[in-house]
């Protein structure tokens, strides 16, 4: 225990991490003015039992936000419009420089198989995963839909979902889509797969905004 209080150091903290009994009245006034100095970081080092703060304050160094955002896969049959499947929301937004980590639940069974030659079934400009598992394709003959944002390099292949469940309800496949958005605009994402109406499966949903088609803008 520390019991001399003339001493000009500051007094440590004795060594069973109790308190000094007394720091005395001059070891409170240096501390009243050493804190400013300190925070300036104009003093690098204090006796170690001195409880102000010697740390040098670090530059902030800037950090690219990871932004996530959600889609749903709607069937036609649950919108009442039969033949028409729908993603909600179709437009998003995420800031420029952004790691986009972009959940689509899709409850949609049906398949839409691509035409020979086309490869939109690969993951592209990103990474995926289709229930918590890394693919870098989805096959062919599984597809159900995609995310599609050409200009940008982006594929989300997007497979069949189970179908309906023991009790009766459609079970969701849940695809996770990571990106960054490098490049500010906005940008129209379209749905590869020919899950619309017609004879190439091309129209009706597929060529409809708020259906298979929508936008992303990066701002
Ligand atoms: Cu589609």
């Amino acid at each position: 225990m520390f019991t001399n209080t003339r001493s000009n150091k500051i007094i440590s903290a004795s060594q069973d991490g109790s308190p000094p009994a007394h720091k005395g009245r001059r070891a409170r006034h240096l501390a009243a003015w050493l804190t400013p100095l300190a925070l300036l970081g104009g003093v690098a080092t204090l006796s170690a039992g001195c409880s102000t703060s010697s740390t040098t304050p670090k530059a902030a160094t800037a950090v690219a936000p990871t932004v996530h955002e959600y889609m749903t896969i709607l069937t036609g049959g649950m919108i009442k419009r039969k033949g028409w499947p729908k993603f909600t929301p179709s437009d998003i937004t995420v800031p420029k420089g952004a790691t986009v980590v972009l959940t689509i639940v899709s409850y949609d069974d049906g398949a839409a198989p691509l035409p020979s030659g086309m490869t939109y079934n690969n993951v592209t400009g990103g990474t995926e995963t289709v229930d918590g598992k890394a693919v870098t394709t989805v096959a062919n003959s599984n597809l159900s839909h995609t995310f599609t944002i050409a200009s940008l390099g982006l594929n989300a292949p997007i497979p069949v979902s189970p179908g309906a469940g023991a009790n009766g309800e459609l079970q969701p496949t849940t695809v996770v889509f990571t990106f960054k958005a490098t490049k500010s605009g906005t940008f129209t994402f379209q749905c590869m797969a020919p899950c619309g109406s017609g004879p190439s499966g091309m129209g009706g949903a597929m060529m409809t905004n708020g259906y298979m088609k929508g936008t992303l803008t990066v701002a």
